[in-house]
């Protein structure tokens, strides 16, 4: 025991001394950025950027959407996290998308966003991300920047190695970090080593609409699934997952699952999976999950309950798993555009260890087994080792590739991004970050054809980078030219919430595609009005339902009258403009939600329990047109007993 805290110890200093030695080196403070790197980033009034990134925001639960070479800032697309800006998670139509078994939950720690592939290049048709804390998957729509769909993911905790997508988008895939005893149950943790599992989960997509399903889970032994990524081009049909601790430690993991040398790199034939449970195999095991999904023509969310997920032992399909052994405690596992190379980001090990698939392929072939793990085959280490970067530096966390044959490391300890051959191992550069890179990106880095212009690192500290605004700094990007053999730091910009990974694509892929408002004929949401003979209040009991519309620049009705304390006042809001980025806002005095943003053709609904009687004023948040300070109205409230009879009105007075 002392000598593995003496260990830990040795380690924890390294990172403090890197840590601090860097954060003091203002290297780029002499004009580092020449003015040739800034017009490299420029993009004059009007102009637009190149490429869309998909940013995480980590701990907001939500996605930022970015323009490069700009570092400029479109848009947070809400997807676990409600969101006060528009509504989303307040109105009664997006509420479902945010149920889950544990009920509404209005928030989630994002991590990976993963656009979807067609022949494992990206289409731009939907991008997916995962929840971490509540096990989910989400996908939006890249027509509508909005979320599309939620799934549960059941017999999951810490849903981390998530979400990836395979080459034709046939599956995202999600891995729990955090194994848990499946069925959950209650059991002394002291007996995790042999009982838990960790349950990494195939989620197929429909490719007409998007729509996911769980298709198997696989239950693996008690490891913490890290991160993972898809084969592609000769591996397609297999799948990657890094582990650590598999130790199967419960406590002090920082020293506990530190002891092996090597932990694993898991190898999943999906294929031979996905064909067993195709024949029938596997077991339906009873759950409980939810699978909410928006229904465009009605602007509306529906949550279901799942009761039941099919479930795989590994021992079921012999030949599907293999572990490769991967020094020491791996994070990003990461496969290149090739699919021949599949690299562990040892977190402790001094050298970077890179994966042969077709080395794989012969070990399997001649059985050449170290030993196994709970019935699954360990290969030897010197069988399926490719190469290994020797001492690229300190830390590694993720790896991306520029489809030159050349791959780019985050060293988090030693806070650099290095460049270095697939095939030769060799290191060609190596540039500091500002500090203690995380994840990095290059534009389709996650699929057969990466777009190798740009890449940017995501930092996890900020410290001395932009005016200091209090002990917390916003996390830092920074982007780099790679199309030359030396990086170039061109541009530091701030994102929201914590940047794990990012997305990134060519504009043109998706711009042509977006949606500029939803139509007004498409609208089937139940309770629209799509003009003002469709506008009325109607009373069931004590539920009041206001059918209003909007357009610049009033709402109609805009005087009611006959509510009581004690009703429940439904606001049903369409927005009637027909028009390209002409949103409504809706706000109604002492509202315990938030305000409404309305797309155009849009309905969406706000739910205000009058509490005061009195004379109470709505109005719209967004300045609109000219005349959008006249755009607002009353309602009146009378005691619970009165009975001054329902009537609205707009253009004249109530009689
Ligand atoms: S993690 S900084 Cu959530 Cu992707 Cu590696
Ligand atoms: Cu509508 Cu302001």
């Amino acid at each position: 025991m002392k000598k593995i805290l003496t260990s830990t110890i040795v380690i924890v200093a390294l990172l403090v001394a890197f840590t601090s030695c860097n954060n003091s080196g203002k290297s780029s403070k002499n004009g580092a950025l020449s003015s040739n790197n800034a017009e490299k980033v420029y993009v004059a009034p009007g102009e637009h950027d190149s490429h869309y990134a998909f940013i995480s925001g980590g701990y907001s639960g939500n996605l930022t959407v970015y323009g490069l070479p700009s570092g400029r800032m479109f848009k947070e697309i809400p997807v676990f996290s409600q969101f006060p800006t528009n509504g989303y998670g307040y109105s009664e139509e997006s509420k479902p998308m945010l149920e889950t078994s544990y009920g509404f939950i209005p928030w989630d720690d994002s991590h990976h966003p993963d656009i979807s592939q067609t022949n494992g290049e990206l289409d731009g048709r939907w991008i997916f991300i995962n929840g971490n804390n509540t096990p989910r998957i989400a996908r939006v729509g890249l027509r509508s920047f909005e979320t599309e769909e939620i799934i549960e993911v059941p017999n999951s905790a810490g849903n981390h190695s998530s979400s990836f997508i395979t080459e034709n988008t046939e599956y995202v895939v999600a891995g729990t970090r955090f194994s848990v005893p499946v069925p959950q149950r209650d059991m002394p943790i002291k007996d995790y080593k042999g009982n838990f599992k960790g349950a990494l989960t195939f989620i197929s997509v429909d490719p007409e609409h998007g729509h996911m399903d769980i298709k198997f889970q696989v239950l693996m032994p008690g490891f913490n699934y890290d991160l993972s990524h898809p084969g592609r081009g000769k591996s397609h049909g297999w799948f990657f997952f890094t582990t650590y601790n598999t130790e199967e430690a419960s406590t002090l993991l920082e020293v506990n699952a530190s002891q092996n040398d090597k932990d694993f790199i898991a190898a999943i034939n999906w294929k031979k999976i996905e064909e067993y449970v195709n024949n029938g195999g596997g077991t339906m095991m009873p759950a409980n999950y939810a699978h909410n999904l928006l229904d465009e023509a009605t602007h509306t969310t529906t949550s279901t309950m799942k009761k039941e997920v099919r479930v795989i032992n590994p021992s079921e399909v012999p030949g599907a798993i293999y572990l490769l052994p991967t020094p020491k405690s791996p994070h990003g596992c990461d496969v290149d555009p090739s699919g021949e190379y599949i690299v562990g980001n040892g977190k402790l090990s001094a050298n970077l260890t890179v994966h042969s698939f077709t080395k794989m392929l012969d070990a399997i072939e001649n059985e050449k087994f170290a030993g196994e793990a709970y019935g699954i085959p360990i290969l030897n280490f010197e069988d399926v080792l490719a190469g290994s970067v020797e001492q690229p530096g300190l830390g590694p966390l993720h790896t991306e590739f520029d489809g030159q044959g050349n791959a780019y490391t985050t060293f988090f300890i030693s806070s650099e991004v290095v460049k270095w051959k697939l095939g030769t191992w060799e290191v060609i550069d190596r540039k500091p970050t500002y500090y203690s890179v995380g994840h990095l990106t290059i534009p389709g880095g996650n699929s057969r054809k990466p777009f190798g212009k740009y890449m940017f690192a995501m930092n996890k500290i900020t410290k001395d980078r932009y005016l200091p605004v209090g002990p917390e700094m916003e996390h830092s990007a920074q982007l780099y030219d790679i199309s030359g053999d030396k990086m170039e730091l061109l541009l530091d910009f701030p994102t929201h919430g914590e940047p794990h990974y990012a997305a990134a694509i060519p504009a043109e892929i998706i711009k042509e595609n977006t949606l500029k408002f939803y139509k007004l004929a498409d609208n089937k949401h139940p309770r629209k009005a799509t003009n003002d003979d469709e506008t009325k209040v109607v009373r069931e009991g004590k539920n009041v339902h206001v059918y209003m519309t909007m357009i610049r620049s009033h709402f109609s009705p805009d005087n009611i009258e006959g509510v009581k304390v004690g009703d429940k006042v439904f606001f049903h809001i369409t927005n009637l403009e027909q028009d390209f980025d002409v949103p409504h806002g809706f706000a109604v005095i002492g509202a315990n939600n938030a305000e409404l943003l309305i797309a155009p053709g849009q309905t969406r609904t706000l739910t205000w329990e009058p509490k005061q009687v009195g004379v109470w004023p709505f109005y719209c948040t967004d300045f609109c047109s000219a005349l959008h300070q006249e755009m607002q109205g009353y309602i009146r409230v009378s005691p619970a007993n009165s009975n001054i009879p329902l009537k609205w009105s707009m253009g004249e007075d109530i009689e």
